[in-house]
This record gives C-alpha cells, sequence and structure tokens, in this order.
C-alpha cells in the first residue's frame, strides 16, 4: 500500500535472460493451450546428470549447511537476516527465526545436501545459499513429486556476479540426482514464466506502530485515534469451541485441509506426518487453531511468524507479521472464523496480519478492513507447461 502499482514497462522491460532462457520453462508471454499439463523437458537417466558439482568462481567453495548445528544455524540466520528480501524502499527485511529455518527445511525427507551454502575459501564466511525440500504437489489433475526451492540467496557484497544462476544449477544438479525434474518456487520478481500470481493484503493489528514505522499511513480524514478504533479487535476469540490445535486433533484437522485441498489447481498434497510437521503449534513459529466442540473438529486455520528488521527506525526494531497459511471451515462463517485467527495473532503481540489474495481469502479480506499491499507475488513450477491458474484456484503457500 506504499507504491503506486508497477507499470506494465516495468514488469515487461527486461528483454534478455541470459540465465532463464537456457532453462526449461515457458517463455515470457507464451500462451499455453488449456488441457495441457507435463514436463517441458524428459525425465535425465542418471547417466546423463553430471556427478560433480557446478564450477565456483575461484575463491568460493560449495559447502552444505547442518541446521542441527547450532553454530551453522546462527551463520545461515545471519546470512538471511544481513542479506535477504527487502520491501521496493529498502525499509524492512525478512527475518526469519533460527527455529523458523529449522521448520521450514526440515519437513519429513529434507536432505542436508539440499541446504546449499556458498563459502568464501579463505575466510570460511558463508556468502551464498539456495534450499529445496521434498513436497508432493497437485497440479490440475496430476500430484508430482516435486521440490519447493527457498531461501536463494547472496551476499549483498557479492550480487551481480552472476552467482546466483550457478546456485541454482547446482541445486538442480542435487536434486535431479534424486530422480526429481520439477520444482516450485516463489518470487516477488517476475521472471520466466509465472504459472500464477497474487498479490499480500495487510490487516492492522497495531496501526500506531505501523503508522510510525512508515509501514502504513494515516488514511484522509483520519486521526490517530479514529484509525485505533477502526481496528480495534475484540479481547478474545468469540466462536464457541475455538482454540489452539492440539496432537489430538491432527487426524481430524487434517482430514479437514486434505479435501478441501483437493479443489485447487496448484496446492500441496499433505500425508497425515506432514500435516503434523506443517501445522502442530511451535512456538514463534507456526500456530494452528481448531474449532471443536463434542470432539468434533469443524474449522481449521493457521498462520506462520515472520518478523522483519526495521532498518533504519530510531525506537523500533521488529515489525511482527503473521502470516495466513491454510484456513478451513465447514461450520463457522469464514468470516467470523477469521476474525478470531485476528485476534489470536493479536493476542500473540503481532502488528499486522498478512494475507495473499488466493484459496477462498478474497471471502473475508475487505469485510475484516484488510488493505491492499503494493507487491504481486508470483509463482513458478519449473520445467512444466500448463495454463496459468487464477489466484481462487491456487492452494499453495510458501514459507
Ligand atoms: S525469491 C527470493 C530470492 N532472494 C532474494 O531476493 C534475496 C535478496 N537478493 C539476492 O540475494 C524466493 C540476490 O539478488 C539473488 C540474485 C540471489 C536473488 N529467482 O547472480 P546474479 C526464492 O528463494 C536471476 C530466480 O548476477 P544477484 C526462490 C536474474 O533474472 N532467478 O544476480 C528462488 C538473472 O538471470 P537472467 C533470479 O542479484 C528460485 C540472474 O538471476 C532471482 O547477484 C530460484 C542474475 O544472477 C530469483 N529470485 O543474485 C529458481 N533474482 O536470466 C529455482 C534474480 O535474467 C529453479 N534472478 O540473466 C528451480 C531449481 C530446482 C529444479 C529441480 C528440478
Amino acid at each position: 500500500n506504499r507504491n503506486a502499482p508497477k507499470t506494465d514497462d516495468e514488469l515487461h522491460g527486461k528483454e534478455e535472460w541470459k540465465f532463464w532462457e537456457t532453462q526449461p520453462v515457458p517463455k515470457l508471454g507464451s500462451v499455453i493451450p488449456e488441457g495441457t499439463n507435463e514436463p517441458i523437458q524428459p525425465n535425465k537417466s542418471i547417466e546423463e546428470i553430471k556427478q560433480e558439482p557446478i564450477s565456483l568462481p575461484e575463491g568460493f567453495k560449495w559447502d552444505d549447511i547442518d541446521l542441527n548445528d547450532q553454530a551453522q544455524l546462527m551463520e545461515l540466520y545471519s546470512l538471511l537476516n544481513e542479506n535477504y528480501v527487502e520491501d521496493d524502499d529498502n525499509m524492512f527485511r525478512f527475518d526469519y527465526s533460527p527455529e523458523f529455518l529449522k521448520w521450514a527445511l526440515q519437513p519429513i525427507g529434507w536432505l542436508k545436501q539440499w541446504h546449499t551454502g556458498v563459502r568464501v575459501i579463505k575466510s570460511n564466511k558463508l556468502v551464498g545459499f539456495i534450499s529445496a525440500v521434498p513436497a508432493n504437489v497437485k497440479v490440475y489433475e496430476k500430484t508430482v513429486r516435486m521440490v519447493e526451492i527457498n531461501y536463494l540467496c547472496v551476499h549483498k557484497k557479492l550480487r551481480d556476479k552472476r552467482v546466483a544462476p550457478v546456485l541454482i544449477k547446482e541445486i538442480t544438479r542435487r536434486v535431479n540426482l534424486h530422480g526429481i525434474f520439477q520444482a516450485c518456487y516463489t518470487a516477488g520478481v517476475i521472471l520466466p514464466t509465472p504459472v500464477a500470481r497474487c498479490r499480500y493484503w495487510h490487516r492492522s493489528l497495531n496501526p500506531k506502530k505501523l503508522i510510525e514505522i512508515q509501514f502504513s499511513f494515516l488514511q484522509r480524514n483520519m486521526t490517530m485515534q479514529r484509525t485505533i478504533r477502526l481496528y480495534r479487535l475484540p479481547e478474545k476469540p468469540k466462536t464457541p469451541g475455538f482454540r489452539k490445535m492440539t496432537e489430538a486433533d491432527c487426524p481430524q484437522a487434517f482430514k479437514l485441509l486434505y479435501d478441501y485441498l483437493q479443489k485447487f489447481d496448484l496446492a500441496p498434497v499433505y500425508d497425515e506426518e506432514e500435516f503434523k510437521h506443517w501445522f502442530l503449534p511451535r512456538e514463534n513459529v507456526v500456530d494452528s487453531f481448531v474449532v471443536e466442540q463434542n470432539g468434533v473438529v469443524t474449522d481449521f486455520g493457521s498462520f506462520y511468524h515472520l518478523p522483519s528488521t526495521i532498518m533504519h527506525h530510531p525506537q523500533y526494531k521488529v515489525l511482527k507479521a503473521a502470516y495466513a497459511f491454510h484456513n478451513v471451515v465447514a461450520k463457522t462463517p469464514l468470516n467470523d472464523f477469521m476474525n478470531d485467527m485476528l485476534i489470536s495473532a493479536k493476542n500473540l503481540d503481532m502488528d499486522v496480519f498478512n494475507a495473499l489474495d488466493l484459496m477462498d481469502n478474497k471471502e473475508f479480506l475487505e469485510n475484516l478492513k484488510f488493505g491492499i499491499g503494493d507487491g504481486n507475488l508470483q509463482y513458478y513450477v519449473y520445467n512444466w507447461k500448463c495454463p496459468i491458474i487464477p489466484p481462487n484456484k491456487l492452494g499453495l503457500v510458501l514459507q
């Protein structure tokens, strides 16, 4: 909500894709006929895959990051805390916590060699990273074993030296060695070629702080007092039986989510173990709630905790944000349930509740006083061609 939307020129101005034009991805602007849903390039046999790592520039080496080693986990935390994604105005930068990184990077089936780091040989300093984690993803009517790619990061001092393509080629090789030839990923930037596009919306929970740090602005004809009143929430959730999810709720909550996700054209396919990994509450990482009465779970919702560093404010250093994850209602009206989710986030001291306009989220965003954000989030599937998916058919949320 701070910038004018990007113009078409800014979006499509780039004409040369020196790296991406060598990759099995659709060309920008290509229209894929309805009914197409298949790999671009056939799977490789094991002999066709390079056995040796891709060459790095002189002075750098590959090093897998062992997240179970606290020192290495902290090195990754610091690399990302200092060099990962910022907003367009360079005011906020994601501050993924160490516990969050363990959660996101160690789901069922994770591999250490897919936590791929680059170090300076002389100093041993970690200056680059990319990760893959395994996932079953439904694309239209096919369920494909893929990886999710995330946390691609190159140290600020090493930018624009073509290190990112080397990281991408190396993770591709390491994933291919396990017989996987598709990947999904999201990015704020446009690359060849999005399979879906959606947008962030923001619901103020602590409007005074958000305005002071210039995350948002006082609306015309509004005073601070009126703004605070506008966003005020009840002290406690209202729905009878609304509470934090426990292990005992998992079989029923899992079933709710599993059935719900079937209706989307791009969505994860979890089993119950994966459901527990992604949704059992972990302090300051992920929270899930259910509505349960007489032993029956009728509704389920979750958000993850992703703070951002406030880069240049004298007083405030951290923006606490909750991000909507998966929400499914079978009984409570969605607006009522999500209002209870907002209250729960507020009671955990969150400043803002963020949600994408995917799945059925459009049903509650405006009613619950979310404001539209300024950036799009693009979704990509590597080595796959299929028609573009509208946000209301999108059921995938990456961390
Ligand atoms: S998106 C977040 C990415 N990270 C950040 O934005 C952090 C801050 N930025 C940086 O660290 C979530 C650097 O700017 C990065 C680029 C590292 C982004 N994805 O090294 P060069 C993810 O993690 C292309 C893909 O000189 P740099 C998803 C760019 O178009 N490509 O740039 C990651 C150009 O190619 P071109 C990106 O600024 C998905 C080339 O990189 C990109 O020093 C990865 C320039 O490289 C991005 N976000 O480093 C793909 N940003 O063709 C996975 C720029 O135009 C694919 N580029 O010449 C699947 C792999 C697995 C397959 C398995 C079957």
